[in-house]
């Protein structure tokens, strides 16, 4: 077992059933030129996890922790995209319509992918996901019951949105979930600080808090024995 101060309190995880879940590092949402900034967002703001989180992954692929990552988007044919999702905003910016990295949102298509810095490894899982949580409708409660994970360590955009509700899914589901402050990231700073003082508000309502840097120094102990 490895512990690591975070708010409300100590987190206490075993290495061997706990999985890091990188969520949505999608270009859309993160490049420069993507479906997020044609929206009027500041992508600036979500850029600056991507080097933590890239430190995170080198020592998480060292300390051999199972690595998940997720993609929100949808089938070519939006069959998988309820119309309460479908039409919101403006019809040009809608999922599907044509957008600056490809048809906004749909899987396949360049800006649905996965950013270059964060790109997952061979064998690690890639959940396609047509909601914000990463359960709905998709197979990430059986792989992470095949594994036998019982803790997430929770990273990725946006924090308000994707990462709060896979947080609440997990909580429910009766996963103990440690969300890494430097490592999530949201468009509007307010809400990146009232997201996280959330999670771990009322003696840990939904989870934990804490910078990569104590996770990471958790995990030395398993890295000196590999
Ligand atoms: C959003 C996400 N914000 N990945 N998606 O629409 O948080």
């Amino acid at each position: 077992m490895a512990t690591l101060d975070a708010l409300p309190g100590p987190f206490t995880f075993d290495p061997a059933t706990t999985a890091l879940v990188v969520i949505d590092m999608q270009r859309d949402f993160m490049e420069p030129g993507g479906f997020g900034e044609t929206l009027g967002n500041d992508v600036a703001q979500l850029r600056r996890v991507i080097a933590p989180t890239a430190a995170l992954l080198r020592a998480c692929r060292a300390a051999g922790l199972t690595i998940i990552h997720t993609r929100e988007g949808h089938l070519p044919d939006l069959s998988d995209c309820p119309p309460a999702k479908l039409n919101r905003g403006e019809p040009s910016q809608r999922i599907g319509a044509p957008g600056p990295m490809g048809r906004i949102l749909i899987r396949g298509e360049y800006g649905h992918d996965i950013i270059d810095e964060l790109a997952p490894a061979d064998g690690e899982p890639v959940i396609d996901k047509p909601g914000k949580g990463a359960f709905y409708n998709t197979s990430f409660g059986d792989v992470l019951a095949a594994r036998g994970i019982r803790s997430l360590v929770v990273t990725g955009v946006t924090t308000e949105v994707c990462v709060h509700t896979t947080v609440r899914e997990a909580n429910d589901r009766g996963y103990e979930c440690l969300v890494l402050s430097d490592c999530v990231g949201s468009y509007f700073p307010e809400f990146q600080e009232a997201g996280l003082a959330m999670i771990a508000a009322q003696g840990g309502i939904f989870g934990w808090v804490a910078p990569s840097t104590a996770f990471v120094a958790a995990l030395q102990p398993s890295l000196q024995r590999t």
